[in-house]
């Protein structure tokens, strides 16, 4: 009986600890692609760390992940390689294929991704990166 009174405390103050952090920036992502939609859509990471995302094409297409600024995505939205391997923020996934990159995104912001294969992003293929502060940094104050 006391050692189930001591789970029972212990577990509610690892769901309040949960609840009170909200959702904290990772450093690992998984996106899924399906029905030419991102998911999820939304990530939040940390400044100046390398991010890894897994890419997971579910459609029986091929789809792009392309994410940074404004200005890239206007070059790739007027046409740039058939095919996107060489650049860890450019990415061409095959369908039913999975790809793994890398990112380090050196300054806060938000930055989109999206698939601009033609018609792609005007579908809804489009997400955001929120990229905040990084915690860790804030107990060297
Ligand atoms: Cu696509």
């Amino acid at each position: 009986m006391t050692l189930l009174r001591w789970a029972f405390a212990l577990l509610l103050v690892v769901l309040a600890g949960g609840c009170a952090r909200g959702a904290p920036p990772t450093d690992e992502a998984t996106i899924k692609f399906h029905y030419s939609h991102y998911g999820p859509d939304r990530i939040t990471v940390p400044v100046g760390v390398p991010v890894h995302f897994t890419l997971e094409n579910d459609d029986p297409i091929a789809h792009e992940w392309i994410v940074g600024p404004p200005e890239l995505h206007q070059i790739h939205r007027t046409g740039t390689e058939a095919w996107h391997d060489t650049r860890p923020n450019e990415v061409s996934v095959p369908a039913y294929g999975t790809r793994v990159t890398t990112v380090l995104f050196d300054k806060p912001g938000e930055y989109a991704f999206v698939c601009h294969l033609p018609g792609h992003e005007e579908y809804g293929m489009k997400g955001v990166v929120s990229v905040v502060p990084n915690p860790a940094s804030f107990a060297l104050r």
